[in-house]
């Protein structure tokens, strides 16, 4: 009888349950549902809805039984950083307010008055970043501290989503290092650095490592879906399972994670929390199994989306990138880590401000407008490559792009270009593969990752990026060779 596994893996844009067995030495996939994901305006918030995301969690779940393939365990990822807070009753204390709103602006500054930059770096290694959950909680401490002094749980999404189903309140380690609360050395919360801003140490709880179980479905839910079922923690954080389904076992490989944001780095059993380290904005989020992703995190495809939903045609992202091809004489760069790209009103005027303000050409068509932020985040990657080597004195030959991002093949092309490494792309379902490699390693059907990511390698595509599928040439001059 064949034992399947399922992964909820949500997004920023969509969310997906993928139910997952091994057949012939092979991982297998299925796609069973899939739902979109967006942030709201409520209350003068950017808010994640989560009575619908937990709607959709649910809906898919009942498909397993319509299939009649009944998981053994179900694992949930989503992206990191946010949270809820729940009373003493249980219930949601304000909104799920997510990471682009602009409530932590100023934050990072009260946050330094009370420990600096350097010395909150060294503590935990994480990446400077406004949408990290440290600036969320001192906005809220200063801005509705009712919350805080009413709040006895903090649950980031994911472990919101299994309390709903089984119960039962367990916070995950993966994801809790996005919080900027998680000491990199002891790997637990940072107790000392939770007092010194003054926010309840009673509301986080133990610190649990994926493959642990989180309970059984609660009766509510055994009851609403005809069957029961383990839910288990995979790396709940969307890019510790993704980094987890990278088809190599080559320690010096780059992975370039692609979806909402672009994940670029290595993986590492030591951080580096170097004053070196916190100059190049390069972060050590904890990974499964004692390891750490040293990566930064660049905007990602989210310029794309957010210029898709502006444009006034409803282009495929095939269409996208060529109209990208088309703009490709245009030169203007923008920098695709700048806040300004966050949560702009428009992306495009976003980009247009910054060209001027920057004093290059400002783009004036969707083509110019998209090949500049093709060509920035391609630039952008290339010298994430050469910081990353500066840091570990060390040559990177290959880069993987996982994730859904992987399937623009411009984008690979203009990668392959920039960083002149060889680039491969795949698998696309990254996340949930990985999600379900920890279900199946705590299931004992792989021995180590190692072995996972062997199985991995040979059960998905994976392509190397043909360099000559796209030339850069224009007016007859061969700008890339
Ligand atoms: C990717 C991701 C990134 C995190 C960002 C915000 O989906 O999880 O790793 O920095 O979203 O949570």
């Amino acid at each position: 009888m064949t034992d399947y596994y399922l992964a909820v893996d949500i997004g920023a844009s969509s969310g997906r349950h993928i139910l997952g067995w091994q057949e012939n030495g092979k991982m297998r996939l299925e796609e069973i549902y899939r739902f979109t994901n967006e942030l709201e305006n409520k209350n003068n918030h950017l808010c994640w809805n989560m009575e619908r995301l937990f709607a959709e969690v649910v809906n898919g779940i009942k498909k397993c039984k319509e299939l009649n393939r009944l998981p053994k365990s179900i694992g949930i990822d989503t992206w990191g950083v946010d949270f809820v807070l729940l009373d003493e009753n249980m219930q949601m204390l304000g909104d799920a307010v997510g990471y682009r709103d602009s409530r932590t602006a100023g934050m990072d500054e009260e946050v330094y008055k009370i420990i600096d930059e350097k010395q909150l770096y060294a503590r935990n290694g994480i990446q400077k970043m406004i949408i990290n959950t440290i600036y969320h909680l001192y906005a809220l401490k200063k801005q509705q501290p009712e919350l805080l002094a009413a709040a006895k749980h903090f649950l980031m999404i994911p472990e919101y989503l299994n309390y709903r189903l089984t119960n039962v309140i367990k916070n995950e380690y993966t994801n809790a290092t996005t919080t900027q609360l998680v000491n990199a050395d002891t790997r637990d919360w940072d107790w000392e650095l939770i007092d010194m801003l003054g926010l309840p140490k009673n509301i986080f709880g133990k610190l649990y490592m994926p493959k642990e179980t989180v309970g059984n479905f609660s009766e509510a839910m055994k009851k609403q879906l005809g069957f029961s079922c383990e839910v288990v923690l995979p790396a709940t954080h969307d890019t510790g399972s993704a980094v987890m389904a990278v088809p190599s076992n080559n320690e010096d490989d780059i992975y370039l994670s692609s979806g909402t944001w672009s994940l670029m780095g290595i993986e590492r059993l030591i951080p580096d929390c170097t004053e070196k380290s916190r100059l190049h904005n390069f972060t050590n989020e904890g990974g499964y199994h004692h390891r750490y992703r040293y990566l930064k995190n660049i905007m990602g495809m989210w310029m794309m989306q957010s210029l898709r939903k502006e444009f006034k045609h409803a282009y495929t992202f095939e269409e996208l990138f060529t109209l990208a091809y088309i703009g490709r004489y245009f030169k203007s760069t923008v920098d695709v880590t700048a806040d300004c790209f966050l949560a702009p009103a428009s992306m495009s005027e976003a980009i247009r401000n910054y060209c001027q303000q920057t004093k290059q050409p400002v783009p004036q068509t969707e083509g110019e407008i998209l090949f500049c932020v093709y060509n920035s985040l391609a630039k952008c990657y290339s010298d994430v490559v050469q910081e990353l080597e500066e840091m570990t004195g060390s040559c990177h030959k290959d880069i993987h792009v996982i994730g859904g991002g992987c399937q623009d093949r411009f984008l690979n092309a203009l990668t392959a270009f920039y960083t002149k490494k060889d680039v491969y792309a795949g698998p696309v379902e990254a996340t949930a593969i990985g999600n379900i490699a920890a279900q199946m390693l705590k299931a004992g059907e792989f021995s180590d990752l190692p072995e996972a990511r062997r199985v991995i390698a040979k059960s998905f595509a994976v392509k190397k990026v043909n360099n000559n599928e796209f030339s850069f040439e224009v007016n007859n001059i061969r700008s890339v060779g």
